[in-house]
């Protein structure tokens, strides 16, 4: 899972890169076993047992993520984009996402989680 992780980020740094960040959004190239589509405005991401819950989500432009630590140990989510402060238990971090594109995140702290966010 690291492994596609990390092909996943070199593939999105690739598509920034290029300057890919108008119409057309690719598709994540790993499946998920906790994937969300939604139009809502805030969409919550339940920080447990070492996963990010849903890991891979689908929004809109404008759209508020927000991260819950419900888990019993520090995280902190890590991107090229969006960072957060380290989370303890119970603490929440969020991000809005105004621009389309892909989105791949981890935690810094326990590198095999991992999370994608598709905003288009
Ligand atoms: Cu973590």
């Amino acid at each position: 899972m690291n492994k596609i992780i990390g092909l996943l980020s070199i593939l999105t740094v690739t598509l920034i890169i290029s300057g890919c960040g108008t119409a057309k959004i690719a598709q994540p190239v790993v499946s998920s076993n906790s994937v969300s589509t939604t139009t809502a405005d805030i969409v919550n991401v339940d920080i447990r047992d070492f996963t990010f819950i849903p890991d891979f989500i689908t929004v809109k432009r404008g759209t508020t993520i927000v991260w819950t630590n419900n888990d019993t140990t520090l995280h902190r989510i890590k991107s090229p984009t969006f960072n957060s402060e380290k989370l303890s238990p119970g603490q929440s971090f969020s991000f809005t996402f105004n621009d389309p594109g892909i989105f791949p995140y981890f935690c810094f702290y326990n590198t095999f989680m991992g999370g994608q966010i598709i905003v288009q």
